[in-house]
């Protein structure tokens, strides 16, 4: 049966390698980012090759009324959201606290905290009003573990991370699962984000090992939202092979 599946932060990485593994499969898709011209080329490319309907909403998820009026926008065939992926996020600087940019903090609050919370605090009602929904949280490895200079990007996961078991005991009686995944290494557009477009920087993130590419991810979600019915995996924690930890990395270098 064809699903309704929302990916937050469709325009890179994660969020765009779902929307495409899921159109592979039975899902419509409504893909969200600010970049307006990446979800049309998005939408295009869907719409031709896997043959899927793709509604964009195109907002700042950090600001509550364009949430909210996004939602509201959708036409009445697109409410039915079966799948919400709470993707969209970011890391911005690696310093010390007491080096810390109040503005970077800010960003990352907004976005990876208060972001999430208005777009669930929007959808999980209208999941709970049909009796059924999925939930994905994409977390991080961060989530559970914090290194030097992480401060407020792993508080930021660490809240994912308390979201996330908040939310699968509230959303229990509502037969509404919830999942997070939570990634470790894994190349997208997050490093040039953190090091704000420092390309050389951002590759070093990588050198001498294999990181996790958006389509690893994109094939855990697809997985847990193909489990029977019955099943619910909570809490999936996926490193590149040369990853132990946040602390142990294997380079060849
Ligand atoms: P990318 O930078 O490639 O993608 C981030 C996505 O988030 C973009 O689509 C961006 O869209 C969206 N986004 C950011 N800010 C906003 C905003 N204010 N409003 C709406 N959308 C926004 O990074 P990833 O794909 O790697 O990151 C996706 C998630 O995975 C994040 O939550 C990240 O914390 C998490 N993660 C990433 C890891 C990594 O190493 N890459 C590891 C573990 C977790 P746009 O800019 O167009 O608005
Ligand atoms: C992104 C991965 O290791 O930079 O969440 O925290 S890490």
């Amino acid at each position: 049966m064809m699903r309704i599946a929302l990916i937050t932060g469709a325009t890179s990485g994660i969020g765009r390698a779902t929307a495409l593994r899921l159109a592979m499969d039975e899902f419509n898709l409504i893909v969200t980012g600010r970049r307006l011209e990446r979800l049309e080329e998005l939408k295009k490319e869907i719409e031709v090759k896997y043959k899927k309907d793709v509604h964009i909403l195109n907002f700042d998820i950090r600001n509550l009324d364009e949430v909210n009026s996004a939602i509201d926008s959708l036409p009445e065939r697109w409410r039915k959201i079966d799948v919400l992926v709470n993707n969209a996020g970011l890391a911005v600087g690696l310093n010390h606290i007491q080096d810390g940019v109040i503005d970077d903090w800010e960003r990352m609050i907004d976005t990876n905290i208060k972001g999430v919370l208005y777009i669930t605090r929007k959808v999980a009602p209208m999941m709970i009003e049909r009796g059924e929904g999925h939930i994905v949280n994409i977390g991080s490895i961060a989530g559970t573990q914090v290194y030097e200079n992480g401060n407020v990007y792993c508080a930021t996961k660490h809240a994912m991370h308390a979201l996330s078991q908040g939310m699968r005991q509230d959303m229990l009686k509502h037969n509404i699962k919830v999942t997070e995944i939570r990634p470790g290494l894994l190349e997208t557009e997050f490093s040039i984000v953190r090091f704000k477009g420092d390309s050389e920087k951002a590759k070093n993130t990588y050198v001498g090992l294999t990181p996790l590419f958006a389509e690893d991810i994109a094939d855990a979600i697809h997985f847990v939202l193909t489990r029977p019915p019955h099943v619910c995996i909570n809490d999936l924690e996926v490193t590149p092979v040369a990853q132990a930890n946040a602390y142990y990395v294997n380079r060849n270098v």
